[in-house]
């Protein structure tokens, strides 16, 4: 079975790796498709701390990933998932519900986030620090 799931990563953490090494035992092999600095933008209002190709180097050296790419848009999760031959599509389970529209494409689960971590604890907890 393979795998696909999606995200920024920015600001590396716990929960994204507990987040791909669940998603990637749910089958034989784990494609991540990294959201772009321009889609974050876009979609967030937000430009990752990391840039995009940081990000994907990052995910992409972490053992139990296969393969990665740029994630362009929201709307392309289809092609996405046809593309890469997907099984399985993971998501955190704040998007739950979100892409259950894929389930005649592939199964579409929702894994629980990490509490107490994210981009944005980090991000706001280091711009009040002083140096
Ligand atoms: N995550 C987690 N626990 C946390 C933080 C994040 O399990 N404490 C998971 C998220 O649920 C997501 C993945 O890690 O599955 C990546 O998180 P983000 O970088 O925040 O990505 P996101 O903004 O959800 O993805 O198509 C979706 C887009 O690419 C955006």
């Amino acid at each position: 079975m393979r795998v696909i799931t999606f995200g920024t990563f920015d600001l590396f953490h716990i929960g994204h790796v507990r987040l791909l090494k669940r998603a990637r035992e749910l089958g034989g092999s784990l494609t991540v498709g990294v959201s772009t600095d321009a889609l974050n933008v876009e979609k967030k209002g937000l430009s990752p701390f990391y840039s995009q190709d940081h990000r994907l180097e990052i995910v992409d050296s972490l053992r139990f990933v296969d393969e990665v790419f740029y994630e362009e848009s929201l709307e392309k999760k289809r092609s996405y998932v046809e593309f890469y031959r997907a099984d399985i599509l993971v998501m955190g389970e704040d998007w739950a519900g979100k892409f259950d529209y894929l389930s005649d494409a592939c199964s579409v689960v929702y894994l629980p986030r990490t509490d107490g971590v994210s981009s944005t604890l980090i991000r706001d907890a280091l711009s009040g620090e002083k140096r």
